[in-house]
């Protein structure tokens, strides 16, 4: 086994234990503990109707964020914070980032303002792989993401370690483009899109929540699309 084989396999391991903590707490969610389906790729959906309640299939992507002026972010300039409620907080640059396992998906993306990408192929690194490399302290529960245009999403560790939950640098096998996202955003194919943050900067473990910027909005803090849980 070469060097990066053990890396890997360290990680892998450090990535079961984690989710094994907190695996009584991912079970309660509702995409898990309901009779409902996850939503999260066609594999996932149970036979279920394939979308969301009052969701429509989108083909084209449309682009939705704040629309306010920031620093491009290049894969030169992409630097990744991780830190917070961890033992070991790191910042990744572009090679760290892709020196980690690499993961691809196929999921939905549901947007709130109810279109739904279907059936997309993502490429990227498992949230739940970054959160075993530094580490969460024992009473780590939340974590806030925050993005290069201030804008900021809050989840809890049971949603963001599942496994579907990725930092996506390529979709459908092209490079992430900038009005996405790119060089790197998040996604959560069982919450609805705005849990997922474009142009990802830091991941913030957190003992206690809080919210971000659509959740102080009036957004649901918990956001199920197969609950129809839009607004709070
Ligand atoms: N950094 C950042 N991420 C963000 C947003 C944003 O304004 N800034 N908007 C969110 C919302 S409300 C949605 S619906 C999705 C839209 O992603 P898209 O523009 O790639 O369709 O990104 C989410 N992530
Ligand atoms: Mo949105």
């Amino acid at each position: 086994m070469d060097d990066r084989d053990e890396k890997f396999q360290r990680i892998v391991e450090a990535r079961l234990k984690l989710r094994a903590r907190y695996l009584d707490k991912m079970q309660g969610t509702p995409s898990l503990s309901d009779a409902r389906p996850m939503g999260s790729g066609a594999a996932n959906r149970h036979g279920m109707p394939k979308l969301p309640p009052g969701q429509h299939e989108t083909k084209k992507w449309p682009v939705l964020d704040l629309g306010v002026p920031f620093e491009p972010v290049t894969p030169e300039s992409f630097r990744l914070r991780v830190d917070g409620a961890v033992e070991a907080p790191v910042t990744l640059d572009w090679k760290g980032f892709h020196a980690l396992p690499q993961y691809e998906d196929v999921s939905d993306f549901h947007c709130v303002t109810t279109w739904s990408l279907m059936d997309v192929h993502w490429k990227g690194v498992q949230f739940s792989t970054v959160a075993a490399l530094v580490r969460p302290h024992p009473k780590a529960a939340f974590v806030l993401i925050h993005a290069s245009d201030g804008y900021t999403t809050n989840l809890p560790l049971e949603e963001a370690l599942k496994d579907d939950v990725l930092l996506v640098h390529t979709y459908n096998g092209q490079p992430l483009p900038p009005e996405h996202g790119g060089p790197v955003r998040m996604i959560t194919p069982q919450l609805y899109a705005w849990k997922g943050a474009k142009w990802i900067q830091r991941i913030e473990f957190l003992q206690h929540d809080q919210p971000g910027f659509w959740e102080r909005r009036g957004y649901s803090n918990t956001a199920h699309p197969w609950r129809d849980d839009r607004y709070s």
